[in-house]
This record gives C-alpha cells, structure tokens and sequence, in this order.
C-alpha cells in the first residue's frame, strides 16, 4: 500500500517556507535544521525535500540521487557539529521513528543525529 503523504504537516510547512528553522545545512535534496525540543547539546533533524512518510518509504522509493545526497549531508553534519570519530569527536547516535508503533509524530521522514552527550543504551 502507498503511503499518504500529508502536505499539511509541520516539516512540509518548514519546506514551503511558511514555518522558520534553524537551518544547519541544505543541499539540493536535503534540508537539515534543529531540533525545536532538543534531546542532546546536538540535536539536528534531517529530511529530504521530496515528499517522504517513513525511512521504508524513503529507502523504497527515492531515486540514488536522493539517498546519496541525504546520507553524505547526515556524514556532512556530524562532521560539522564535531561529533565524528574521525575527526577526533566523540559520536552520535542517529534514530528514526517510523508509523505508530515506532511512535512517529510528524509524518515526512526524518533522521534525528544527537550528540554531545552519552547517549546512555538504548531504552525504550
Ligand atoms: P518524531 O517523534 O521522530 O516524529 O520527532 C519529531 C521531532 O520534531 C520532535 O523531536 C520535535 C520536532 N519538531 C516538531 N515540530 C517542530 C518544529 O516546528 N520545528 C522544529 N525545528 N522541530 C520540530
């Protein structure tokens, strides 16, 4: 089943312009801005411009172009916020939530890079 892409979410909104960000990269395919409620000192939301609900929605039915230019801007940002181990910092975790179980609240894809902090495990 496809999804349904909701043009009146939050992030779509950020897209169009009509909602301000903290835009902490944008390239041709990718916007990345911080996180309204951050969780970490590093707290950066990244998204694709294309009209995607889920990560499975994302990695099934973007072009390469599209996903290549997500993931270097992911790698670009961690770089940036010097949270990458080889550049001398001390990592990052990088998580998706995806539909209701995975307890998603705004529907077009989004990868949360934080760092700054131990993350501490994965407790759910
Ligand atoms: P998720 O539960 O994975 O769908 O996380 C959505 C995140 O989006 C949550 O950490 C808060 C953030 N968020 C919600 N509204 C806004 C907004 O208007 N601006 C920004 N920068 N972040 C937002």
């Amino acid at each position: 089943m496809p999804h349904d892409y909701d043009d009146s979410n939050i992030f779509a909104r950020i897209l169009r312009g009509e909602i301000p960000n903290d835009t902490v990269l944008e390239t041709e395919h990718t916007l990345a801005f911080r996180d309204i409620q951050p969780k970490a000192p590093s707290h950066v939301l990244v998204i694709p411009k294309g009209k995607y609900v889920t990560f499975d929605d994302f990695a099934e039915n973007a072009s390469p172009e599209e996903i290549t230019d997500f993931l270097r801007a992911c790698a670009q940002i961690a770089k940036a916020e010097g949270l990458s181990t080889a550049e001398g910092g001390h990592g990052f975790r990088a998580i998706t939530n995806a539909g209701s179980d995975g307890v998603q609240e705004v529907p077009h894809f989004h990868l949360h890079i934080l760092g700054g902090r131990v993350m501490g495990p994965m407790v759910l």
